[in-house]
């Protein structure tokens, strides 16, 4: 019997248990073992049913995503072996019983679905959650689901990938049963139930379905999962359950699962997906390195981020201080707080009651009281080194010997910051992105002094207040805010060069990024980036470009949306329309500073864009400011609405030939010499034919 899964036998029934941790995917080794199961099962006259039950933690959570990964890299791999155990197991002549806790992920379901019965514990979840691999059902799961569930309620599954709970799975019919109490013996006690019925086929059934139904899914998944492919091939392919024949249904699937697992956006989607896993561990910190508890947090600064931070730790139901120096900031923060969280209610994200409870987690004060007791302080204050010396000296009078104490700066030298203390090892960044409580990345800035064990706690706690947390460098702007400088640049550069914002940011928005790069900067106030030059001023080189329009229309206090004008102008709603000021002013300094004006093509906006954000990622790779090229892609793809489907910048430079990149962003030098240098280490993997993810075998 294979070690995948092992066979015994309780009475007439036969229990098939499969044992591949940590989630029982379909590894190779599974579907053998299921198909050995069966045989043995369906030889023993004994037997009079089969039970199909996931050992651990759950049943089974898909096909074993690694095995994409080798078919995307050529290696021959196939997926036959689960397909031939689906068919067996739906041919059986024996009444196979799917006992499922945990998940049913994938193709998990659609081996429970080609058995005749499934049960399940009421924490059950089913699910199709292929699309956010960037592929479809491949196990004939858009065939079956709609003949167990009706064509909407799978068409929807499919497509948005969304889990199912175990009592609404019961309702729509993909479920038999709720167990409760022991799932094996509810289970066992089913299979005995229905042991002398002819086994029903799902793939036997009849199913319908409504064109308007499948057109205004269309409609939500351009809306939703703008961009993506895979959304509309897994409606297509449960479209086509409803006007073919179960068989030729299952061909309509195999050849639209071909496309989609072809796709660079899976190989996007699925590098996101390991890449959100791998950020998390730290080489040289490992399980010897005990994260602290965190039970009590402090935070300085009822701000736009302060207030937002608060709200992170209270939903995480971790109990917080929040303070600020006078009680008109406090009061403005707190209904800030109250005013997000009736929103979350209104849109039906949040109950009251849930609000009410972690409204009660907060705190607002105007004193240090009890920021003794905090396990740990996080710095929200204005972005002054200054002013964040002084919070970080007075936290070090106060704060208990073992609180970690976070600065939210988005730019300060954290060792700076530090040093205002006399317990460095005990100061780190963690720098929330806005709106902190809704945004999921933390970027977790790592000073020079930083304790190991304070790493961990940070990494720790960053996925208890569900966030991905990305461990960087101590470098001006960190790893995104960094990179984000040179992508703007462009952004900026190419208006001042003729192209109207709304070209600008609409080449981009078409790219996939969730918001133009003019818009974000309207968004985050053009005051925030005139502040930073002027404090950084010192350090600009003269003959060099700078971009200068932003600071022209701070001049003018356009201060972007804040004020209601900035690249583009704004009325009560947000809603964005042209600036007509914009263009004048372009073409004004233009003339003055000798800028040629030139329409630039979509495909050159993109690129001067977006390889500037891949050369300075790549220049922050060789510094070790990132420990990895997918630590750089997890930052842009959960802080700067970066395609997921593109996989990150890294990843989309991997995809699209590190040889074409380095040889655009030459003939950007050869345009733009002052500004433009190919990164050494582009250049070098450039010349080997390698890729970021090759340098990353050693990450860290
Ligand atoms: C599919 O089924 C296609 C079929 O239609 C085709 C049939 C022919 N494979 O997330 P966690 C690893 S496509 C390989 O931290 P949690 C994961 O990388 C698949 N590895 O735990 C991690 O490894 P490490 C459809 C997998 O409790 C470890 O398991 N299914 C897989 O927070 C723990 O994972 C999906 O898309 C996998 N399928 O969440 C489900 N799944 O420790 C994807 C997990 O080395 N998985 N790993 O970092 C999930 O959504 C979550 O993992 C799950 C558990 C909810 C199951």
């Amino acid at each position: 019997m294979s070690r995948l899964v092992s066979y015994r036998k309780q009475g007439p029934v036969a229990v098939l248990a499969i044992e591949n941790p940590p989630v029982n995917a379909l590894s190779p080794g599974v579907p053998e073992g299921i198909l050995e199961g069966l045989k043995q099962a369906l030889g023993d006259e004994e037997v009079k049913a089969v039970v199909l039950i996931g050992g651990g933690r759950t049943f089974i959570a898909g096909a074993d995503i690694h095995e994409f990964e080798k078919i995307h890299a050529g290696e021959a791999r196939g997926l036959d072996m689960i397909l031939h155990a689906i068919t067996e197991l739906e041919q059986s002549p024996k009444p196979v019983i799917a006992a499922i806790h945990g998940t049913a992920f994938g193709g998990g379901l659609e081996v429970a679905m080609a058995c005749h019965y499934r049960v399940a514990v009421a924490s059950a979840q089913v699910g199709q959650p292929e699309v956010k691999l960037g592929i479809i059902p491949g196990g004939q799961g858009t065939q079956r689901l709609p003949r167990l569930a009706g064509a909407a309620k799978a068409a929807g599954m499919c497509a948005f990938g969304e889990p199912v709970k175990a009592a609404d799975a019961l309702s729509c019919g993909i479920m038999d049963r709720l167990i409760e109490g022991d799932l094996l013996a509810g289970a066992l006690a089913f299979a005995l139930e229905v042991s002398d019925k002819t086994p029903p086929k799902a793939s036997e059934r009849a199913v319908q379905g409504d064109p308007a139904v499948f057109a205004s899914l269309h409609a939500e998944a351009n809306k939703r999962l703008r961009g993506q492919m895979a959304p509309h091939a897994a409606i297509d392919a449960v479209e086509a359950a409803t006007r073919l024949p179960f068989r030729d249904g299952c061909k309509v699937e195999a050849q639209l699962f071909e496309n989609c697992l072809k796709s660079d956006q899976s190989k996007g989607l699925i590098h996101a997906f390991f890449g959100e896993r791998t950020v998390a561990k730290i080489p040289g910190i490992g399980k010897d390195v005990l994260p602290m508890p965190i039970r009590q947090a402090a935070v300085i600064g009822a701000g736009t981020m302060g207030g937002g931070i608060s709200m992170v730790y209270a939903n995480a139901g971790i109990p917080v201080r929040m303070k600020e120096t006078t009680q008109e900031a406090l009061d403005h923060g707190l209904a800030t707080i109250r005013k997000n969280y009736a929103n979350s209610v209104k849109r039906g994200r949040f109950s009251e009651e849930f609000v009410n409870e972690r409204l009660r987690l907060i705190t607002p004060q105007l004193s240090y009281d009890g920021f003794e007791q905090a396990d740990i302080i996080v710095e929200a204050v204005f972005e002054n080194m200054a002013l964040k010396q002084q919070v970080f000296t007075e936290l070090d009078g106060i704060a208990k010997p073992d609180c970690v104490l976070a600065s939210n700066t988005s730019t300060l030298d954290i060792d700076a910051i530090a040093a205002a203390t006399r317990r460095p090892e005990w100061v780190i960044g963690h720098h929330f992105f806005s709106p902190a409580n809704v945004m999921r990345l933390l970027e977790i800035v790592r000073g020079k002094q930083t304790s190991r064990q304070v790493i961990a706690t940070s990494m720790d706690l960053a996925r208890k207040l569900r966030k991905v947390g990305v461990l960087v460098g101590n470098c001006r702007g960190f790893a995104g805010n960094r990179m984000f400088a040179p992508y703007c640049r462009e952004s900026v550069f190419l208006v001042e060069e003729g192209n109207a914002p709304e070209r600008v940011d609409g080449a981009l928005y078409e790219f996939g990024m969730a918001m133009g790069p003019l818009a974000v900067q309207d968004l985050a106030g053009l005051d925030v980036g005139w502040r930073i030059r002027k404090e950084f001023r010192h350090l600009e080189k003269p003959g060099v470009r700078y971009a200068e329009l932003d600071t022209m229309l701070c001049e003018r206090g356009h201060y972007g949306q804040k004020t209601g004008r900035g690249f583009f102008v704004y009325d009560e709603s947000r809603k964005a329309s042209s600036n007509p000021e914009v263009m004048a002013l372009a073409k004004e300094y233009a003339a003055k500073a000798g800028i040629e004006q030139r329409a630039a093509s979509n495909d050159e906006i993109i690129e001067r864009c977006v390889y500037a954000l891949i050369n300075e990622g790549a220049r922050l790779l060789e510094e070790g400011m990132a420990l990895g090229s997918v630590d750089i892609d997890i930052v842009y793809l959960n802080g700067y609405g970066f395609p997921a489907w593109r996989g990150g910048p890294m990843k989309y430079a991997d995809l699209a030939g590190l040889k074409k990149v380095h040889n655009k962003v030459c003939e950007f030098q050869r345009r733009f010499p002052d500004i433009w240098q190919p990164a050494p280490l582009l250049e070098r993997l450039a010349e080997e034919g390698a890729t970021f993810s090759s340098y990353d075998k050693s990450r860290g």
